[in-house]
């Protein structure tokens, strides 16, 4: 499957607005690939598909990630599934067989420890493309010139503050995510 088809399976299974969110991360991955030294090709066929699960509704969700077999913490959180969900169908649905775009899809939304640099990148340009706006995305977009770990540690700062204040569950993985990142910062 061409590029420019994927992009159109994409723009069919999300709304408009979501659409130009995955546009976003697509140009920020390509941008931050060139700049840590990754594959641009695959950061951007991994952005295009890092949320084509997004909108599904929990059931939906919740029956494709049953083979998956997941711990039972993420039944309480099914917007955690979309990732490693399309994770797991990339190459059935995609005909992509790259392990490495597949963890990157895979681990987007909670990060996992010892991430690769495209890991890295795809998490990271997720959360800073053109089109985010929550408190502390500026800060980010100008540690991510310096260095991802330092923008990805304050990027999960953020998102477990979110966590914390709408009294919601956070995954184990994501807090060994974000301390390993504040070491590798130092
Ligand atoms: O899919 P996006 O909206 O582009 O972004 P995402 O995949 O990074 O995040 C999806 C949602 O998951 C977002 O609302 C934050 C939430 N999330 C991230 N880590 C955790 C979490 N939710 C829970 N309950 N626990 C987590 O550890
Ligand atoms: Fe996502
Ligand atoms: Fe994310
Ligand atoms: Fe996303």
């Amino acid at each position: 499957m061409s590029e420019a088809e994927i992009r159109e399976r994409i723009r069919n299974a999300l709304s408009p607005y979501r659409f130009q969110h995955v546009e976003g991360v697509v140009q920020t991955a390509e941008r931050l690939s060139i700049q840590y030294g990754v594959d641009a090709k695959q950061a951007r066929l991994a952005a295009w598909l890092h949320d084509f699960a997004r909108e599904w509704p929990p059931e939906k969700l919740q029956a494709y990630s049953k083979p998956l077999q997941l711990p039972e913490e993420y039944r309480s959180m099914p917007e955690l599934l979309h990732g490693p969900i399309v994770a797991h169908y990339l190459e059935e649905w995609f005909q992509i067989r790259d392990e490495e775009i597949a963890n990157a899809i895979y681990y987007h939304t909670t990060g996992r420890p010892q991430m690769s640099i495209f890991e890295k990148v795809i998490c990271l340009a997720d959360a800073i493309e053109p089109g985010r706006v929550y408190p502390g995305v500026e800060e980010c977009r100008i540690l991510a010139q310096e260095s991802l770990e330092h923008a990805l540690a304050v990027q999960f700062d953020g998102t477990i503050r979110f966590l914390l204040d709408r009294k919601k569950e956070i995954l184990p993985l994501t807090v060994a995510a974000r301390n390993e990142f504040w070491r590798q910062v130092g």
